[in-house]
């Protein structure tokens, strides 16, 4: 299957987006501008945006703390997700959720998570809607390598291959676990694991837009074609520390800069494309230099939006329901 020049200037935006949310972000919390936590996924965009690429409306996405990117990938709005970062009135979530808890049902973004663990349980009910309702959406996962671990997960992996749902579970292995290498805690490769729960999975670099865009592919057409749930095992790096502030003692010397100057995602995609001439270096500098003003742009209207005035403390809090 070969994309569109379309669909590869769409995923080179996305990837764009992505990395420059993140590393703005990351300039903003050193200034001390970013209430709360923060997670970055700069260095992750391949997968988010290889898997997120085959969905549209219908279909749910749940997320984990790290969920900037997801958000984006599934076509949120980045200056409304700026603007909930930054904990103001007109975020997406009306400045409530922040960092960890942004959501757009409308677009089929479950939510960024603070539970590790807690989208696959999630993901089970999207995808039993889909099935029950015969929409023909699927539903994803994202789950880190900790996350995995989850006897959440492990039950939602179970669930899904009984009841035969639209579901992937899209591992994403960052090689750790907050503070913990994941081949120190995974004992053994995700791949053996899914099969032991009769679910077909594969391993895949994250490195690579394409392999994981190919890769999920196959697992959302089985999912969308009722032949059950899948599993990818996505390798990658994240580049900042596991949360806005953490000091990175837990990694190698030069760790971070020699991903970042022999796999790093974009850059591999630029040369991929160019190199294939299937997009040319001028365009793909043209959607860099946009992806830069247009988060500049969600920046400044972040940093100028209303905070929510004590009334807005009182709405979204509680529903009726009416039976
Ligand atoms: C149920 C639960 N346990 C522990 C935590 C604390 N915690 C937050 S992130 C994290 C590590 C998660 O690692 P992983 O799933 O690999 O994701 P990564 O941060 O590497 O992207 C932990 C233990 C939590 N938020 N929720």
């Amino acid at each position: 299957m070969q994309l569109s020049r379309d669909q590869l200037r769409a995923a080179y935006q996305r990837m764009c987006l992505i990395r420059n949310f993140e590393d703005s972000l990351h300039e903003e919390f050193s200034a001390g501008n970013i209430p709360g936590f923060v997670h970055l996924y700069a260095g992750e965009e391949a997968s988010g945006v290889g898997v997120c690429m085959h969905l549209d409306d219908r279909d749910a996405i749940a997320s984990t703390h790290r969920g900037h990117g997801h958000c984006i990938a599934k076509g949120c709005d980045p200056r409304a997700m700026m603007l909930e970062i930054f904990g103001k009135k007109d975020g997406l979530c009306g400045g409530k959720g922040g960092s960890m808890h942004i959501a757009d049902l409308s677009k089929g973004m479950m939510g960024a998570n603070g539970i590790v663990g807690g989208g696959p349980p999630l993901v089970c009910g999207a995808a039993l809607t889909a099935k029950t309702l015969k929409t023909g959406g699927v539903a994803i996962a994202f789950v880190g390598d900790g996350a995995s671990n989850q006897g959440t997960t492990f039950e939602s992996y179970n669930l899904a291959k009984v009841w035969n749902l639209p579901a992937v579970f899209v591992v994403e292995d960052n090689r750790y676990a907050e503070s913990t290498a994941s081949a120190w805690s995974v004992g053994g490769n995700q791949v053996d694991r899914a099969k032991g729960f009769g679910m077909p999975a594969q391993e895949v670099d994250g490195h690579d837009f394409f392999a994981v865009w190919e890769a999920a592919r196959q697992a959302i057409e089985r999912a969308r074609a009722g032949e059950g749930p899948s599993l990818l095992h996505v390798k990658l790096n994240r580049y900042y520390g596991h949360f806005e502030g953490d000091a990175i003692t837990y990694k190698g010397e030069g760790e971070i800069e020699q991903v970042k100057t022999e796999k790093d995602a974009l850059m591999l995609f630029k040369q991929r494309v160019t190199e294939t001439k299937l997009l040319d270096s001028e365009e793909l500098t043209v959607i860099e230099e946009e992806a830069k003003a247009a988060i500049a742009d969600c920046l400044a209207s972040a940093k100028a939006g209303a905070l929510p005035t004590e009334a807005d403390l009182m709405t979204d809090v509680y529903v009726d329901y009416k039976f």
